[in-house]
């Protein structure tokens, strides 16, 4: 395992939070809480890779606490592995069928921890593997149109829960079709490789993302960006990709590749879908194009 994981124990048992730790923390970093409310507070602000969740506690017992896990679209996918003194059939089959992964019983040993907590471990990091290959467009190796769908909705959500505005970029390649013309389609393919690099690059802040949107069309997703800090990012990004002087010589409007940039924002109190911002945004595109190219319109 590359980085170590983290692994959150719930356990009212002090003894047990004692053994447990002692068991995983050469291995991981390992967290405790004693109660259900104080593990679902843990996880709004940590992220872990498993839970080892003791069933009967006061306040809310582990299986409300899996279910809570479950019905957040952040955590539904954190593997939970119970560990409880009910050791009758019918608790560990309710325990898997809530979604559980496994299902140990106490008193427990050691190594059957320790094992079972390393096998989760790694399904995890497998399918942590997947989802991002599933996230990554082959080409050019940035986010692609599954990543920019998902994460648009989300951050999308988050901009108007918190009364933030949020902007959204479509980048599209001018006269990229007289590109592949003149230089051939792998020439084309590399220059699509330097631009989803130039742009990524140019991203500073963490919240910001760039996606291949599909065939030479690029997106960014700014959240907290207001429409005027939008149009001056967005003129970086048009510079930055300018500025690798990949030479056009069948441009219509440079004699280097260029990109115009459509732009939309969500102003505080307006209500938007997030497809309408896409929608935006593709008007301004259209108008850049129309407007000459290699430029930007909101
Ligand atoms: P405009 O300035 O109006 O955008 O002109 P354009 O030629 O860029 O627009 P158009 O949509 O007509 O052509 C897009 C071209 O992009 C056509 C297509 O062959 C090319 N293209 C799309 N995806 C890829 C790709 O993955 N690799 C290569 N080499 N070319 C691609
Ligand atoms: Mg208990
Ligand atoms: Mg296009
Ligand atoms: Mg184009």
């Amino acid at each position: 395992m590359l980085k170590r994981a983290k692994v959150l124990i719930v356990d009212d048992d002090p003894l047990n939070r004692l053994v447990l730790e002692k068991t995983l923390q050469q291995d991981y970093d390992v967290f405790c809480v004693e109660s259900g409310e104080k593990a679902l507070t843990f996880l709004k602000t940590q992220s872990v890779d498993l839970l080892i969740l003791d069933i009967v506690m006061p306040g809310i017992d582990g299986y409300e606490v899996l279910s809570k896990i479950k019905e957040n679209t952040v955590t539904n996918m954190l593997p939970v592995i119970f560990i409880s003194a009910n050791s009758s059939h019918d608790d560990e089959a309710k325990g898997l069928e809530l979604g559980a992964m496994d299902y140990i019983t106490k008193p427990f040993s050691a190594a059957i921890v320790r094992a079972r907590v390393r096998n989760q471990l790694l399904i995890k990091q497998k399918n942590d593997l997947l989802e991002m290959l599933a996230s990554i467009d082959g080409l050019t190796e940035i986010p692609n149109r599954r990543y920019l769908d998902e994460n648009l909705a989300r951050e999308w959500r988050r901009c108007r829960r918190d009364q933030t505005p949020l902007s959204v970029l479509l980048m599209d390649v001018d006269h990229f079709k007289r590109f592949n013309d003149c230089y051939g389609h792998r020439a084309g393919d590399d220059c699509l490789k330097r631009i989803a690099h130039a742009l990524v690059g140019a991203c500073e802040r963490g919240s910001d993302f760039v996606a291949r949107y599909g065939g030479e069309e690029f997106a960014a997703v700014l959240p907290n960006t207001t429409a005027t800090q939008a149009v001056a990012f967005a003129n970086k990004l048009r510079h930055a990709v300018s500025n690798l002087g990949i030479p056009h010589t069948a441009s219509l409007n440079s004699d280097h590749v260029t990109i115009s940039i459509g732009i939309a924002t969500t102003e505080t109190g307006q209500v938007y879908a997030e497809q309408t911002l896409l929608e935006e945004a593709d008007l301004g595109l259209y108008q850049a194009k129309d407007g000459g190219r290699d430029q930007v319109v909101s």
